[in-house]
């Protein structure tokens, strides 16, 4: 009816990657649609089992024996249960490594896919109501592999999905399975992610910077410079570049994707910060697979990156291809 002009025919994930599995039938068996279903799954109740606890921990509902959530599991534990639960019931997971797990659990049964994962990136963030999420990279067996840790050892080039759920406002879940990036968002009333950013490209510029600044001191020089750079009166603009930094990985990531500029952890000290495995690779590929970049600080390509073991870190600038690449030409590595 005019009056009620609502739009009868959304497309939900599920919809949708039935669509692409169609589209792309040479290689598609099904599976990773199953492994996409049981992922999603995750992500609903890890979104709901946030919700609800963020009231637990504030009223103390449910038992709780005092309102500091003491006696509460913590929610990564939760979340690390539900996602493990999820891949095992998928019966197409074999191999997990999750960032909770010191060392990779390989399920018995079938499966023919490597599942990496944080269950709940930026956990510190969550008393305060900031957004965290679920980041995850899926890998396929290799051939002939029961199962093994060299299923994951792999560089970020051999994915064949990745992306990640925010839970903010809206649980918000960006995917990619090697074919661009696409958006959605769940609708908790009707317990579906629903289409929400088709083919999403990432702007190819955007004067904003994000990185924990704190840190400065354990910089090279060149960073530091280049850091400072931004902070002056920018040709193009006129202005200086914009700070923004929430620290949630997803929440920075989430906003570099959907307004463009520049996201980094640089290496402090010894090593960078953030995993390789299932935060920067899942990160690198939706970032190029939507036009844009990701380098590590000596300006190698991430997902050209062989990690060496399962928690291996990295440095990470990602982001708009133009901020990258001034990134890469400042500190002379192009
Ligand atoms: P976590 O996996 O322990 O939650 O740490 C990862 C988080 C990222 O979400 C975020 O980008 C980064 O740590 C923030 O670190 P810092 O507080 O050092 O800026
Ligand atoms: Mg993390």
């Amino acid at each position: 009816a005019k009056d009620n002009n609502v739009n009868t025919d959304i497309v939900t994930l599920t919809r949708f990657i039935l669509q692409q599995q169609a589209a792309t039938a040479k290689q598609a068996t099904g599976e990773l649609t199953l492994l996409l279903n049981s992922l999603q799954f995750a992500f609903k109740f890890i979104a709901h089992t946030i919700r609800r606890a963020e009231l637990v921990n504030l009223i103390g509902l449910a038992g709780a024996s005092n309102s500091t959530g003491d006696d509460q599991k913590k929610l990564d534990v939760i979340g690390d249960e539900i996602f493990i639960n999820a891949m095992k019931a998928s019966g197409n997971v074999k191999v997990l490594v999750s960032e909770e797990q010191e060392d990779l659990i390989i399920f018995d049964g079938p499966g023919n896919y490597a599942v990496c994962c944080d269950p709940i990136d930026g956990s510190s963030n969550i008393d305060a109501g900031v957004s965290v999420g679920t980041i995850f990279g899926v890998y396929k067996l290799l051939p002939g592999s029961k199962g093994s840790i060299k299923d994951v050892l792999r560089p970020g080039t051999e994915m064949v999905a990745a992306g990640y759920t925010m839970y903010g406002a809206s649980a918000h879940l960006m995917l990619t399975t090697g074919n661009g990036v696409n958006g959605f968002t769940l609708d908790t009333q009707l317990g579906e992610f629903i289409l929400t950013h088709a083919n999403l490209k990432i702007p190819s510029s955007r004067t904003i910077y994000s990185i924990n600044e704190g840190n400065a001191a354990y910089w090279p020089p060149i960073i530091k410079k280049f850091i400072d750079s931004l902070k002056q009166t920018q040709k193009e603009t006129g202005k200086p570049y914009s700070a923004r930094y929430i620290g949630s990985m997803v929440a920075d990531v989430h906003r570099t994707l959907l307004y463009g500029g520049l996201f980094a952890y640089p290496v402090k000290g010894k090593s960078g910060k953030l995993r390789v495995l299932y935060e920067c690779f899942p990160m690198a590929l939706l970032l190029e697979q939507a036009g844009g970049k990701a380098v590590n600080d000596e300006g190698k390509r991430i997902l050209d990156l062989s990690p060496k073991e399962i928690h291996e870190r990295s440095g990470i600038w990602l982001g708009s291809k133009d901020e990258v690449d001034k990134f890469l030409t400042f500190t002379g590595k192009v």
